[in-house]
């Protein structure tokens, strides 16, 4: 059977549950995920030479890896060609474009320096979000940036939230989207520590220091992510999930961020989802895949990716949530770890959107819980590959069974060349 006659099963199937598979579709092909440039070279940026410090550590030293501005936008743009969907770009401060030998240290950028980017996202029609780096840089005092106890660090870094604010809203003019900043620090300490409520009040005073700087709410949409712990600061977070989600609640316009990987294994994101919703007008999430201590593989079309997407969908929060991608492996093909995970999430999303949601809540609501088991578990087993495959197809990507293909050809031709 051809693509096209799998799909036109599918579709009358999923009509006989209510479901319309070719508005689903059309939604998809509407709803931007953020794809981080970060993957393409394991958190390393422009701005300096050093490794990546500040509590993330990426592994692995597969060939390939992008070294310049040039190299990144190549293979983002190769990966790109491998994921359906709405892209929106995803930039880290540390990812500066200097010209000519200039150079401007983290407090002192200015939107000019991501002029290039700007120029790539208008190009293909996408949106950035924004990062301030508030590691792997000298001025990271004894690791804290700004919940230091010296002024002049705290100032530093301060001022480095500031001119991101003002590249966000630059960029956010530029392509007429708005741009989500967000802040998260590393700051923590290693073992015990003796205060814990002084740094956290630096870190609020800090964070409100930089939303000081006047910009427009419209515009910019200021989160602060939250941390259990970070590799080397494993005793004590500064940011921890409270403080985070506290200062959020308490500062009009600034927004939690939920990375699910910044938990205890427990705990589900999927379930705090609907919880904050409850309270707030908009919130972020980071999506990634922790397993044991570390947060940061590749996402996959596992079950918590797809109870969060199914979170979103069935809160009917969709314009509420933004969506980004956030992690970094070194160990294997970076652009086929981009388009996994990027592939992962719209799979997520597609099923989400392919589920009777009423239907179920009714059952929950009446209290058919016997029910409520017999259908869900019906759900799992509904042709959702070939709507998935409908979608790949109508988006002018790979089919899963092609992708690896296409990953091989661009590593032979183009990476094998990076030396
Ligand atoms: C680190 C946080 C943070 C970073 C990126 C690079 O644990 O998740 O979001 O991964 O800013
Ligand atoms: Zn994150």
């Amino acid at each position: 059977m051809t693509i096209k006659e799998r799909y036109a099963a599918a579709k009358e199937f999923y009509a006989g549950v209510g479901i319309d598979t070719d508005a689903v579709i059309a939604k998809m092909k509407e709803l931007p995920v953020s794809l981080h440039c970060w993957q393409g070279d394991d958190v390393t940026g422009f701005d300096h030479d050093g490794p990546l410090t500040g509590g993330i550590q990426t592994t692995g030293n597969y060939p390939g890896k992008a070294r310049t501005p040039e190299e990144l936008m190549a293979d983002m743009d190769k990966t790109m060609s491998l994921m359906p969907g709405k892209k929106k770009l995803n930039v880290h401060a540390c990812y500066a474009i200097f010209e000519n030998g200039e150079f401007a240290d983290r407090d002192k950028l200015e939107p000019k320096h991501f002029a290039k980017w700007v120029e790539f996202a208008k190009e293909r029609n996408m949106g950035i979000d924004f990062n301030p780096t508030f590691f792997s840089h000298p001025m990271v005092k004894d690791g804290l940036t700004l919940s230091s106890p010296d002024e002049e660090t705290r100032n530093f870094w301060i001022e480095h939230g500031k001119a991101c604010i003002r590249i966000s809203e630059y960029f956010a003019k530029e392509t007429g989207i708005p741009c989500v900043m967000n802040i998260w620090t590393g700051d923590g300490f290693k073992d015990i520590p003796a205060d814990r409520m002084g740094p956290r009040v630096r870190y609020k005073e800090s964070i409100e220091a930089i939303l000081a700087e006047p910009f427009d709410k419209n515009l910019v949409k200021p989160c602060v992510e939250s941390k259990v712990f970070g590799i080397g600061v494993e005793a004590y977070t500064t940011g921890s999930a409270e403080f985070s989600l506290t200062f959020a609640a308490t500062h009009e316009g600034c927004l939690p961020l939920m990375d699910n990987g910044h938990y205890h294994p427990t705990e589900v994101v999927s379930d705090k989802i609907p919880a904050l919703l409850a309270f707030f007008p908009e919130i972020a999430l980071h999506i990634t895949r922790p397993i044991r201590w570390d947060s940061d593989h590749v996402v996959l079309f596992d079950d918590e990716t797809k109870e969060m997407a199914k979170e979103i969908v069935r809160c009917e929060a969709l314009d509420r949530v933004y969506m980004a991608l956030d992690y970094f492996d070194a160990s294997i093909n970076r652009v086929s770890a981009w388009a996994v995970g990027f592939r992962s999430w719209q799979k997520a999303l597609l099923m989400a959107l392919c589920t009777p949601n009423a239907e179920l809540k009714k059952l929950q609501d009446e209290n058919r819980m016997t029910e409520l088991m017999v259908r869900q578990e019906e759900v799992k087993m509904y042709p959702l590959g070939d709507v998935w495959a409908q979608y790949c197809e109508e988006c002018g990507v790979p089919q899963d069974r092609d992708l690896f293909a296409e990953v091989e050809k661009y590593e032979k031709e183009v990476l094998a060349n990076r030396k």
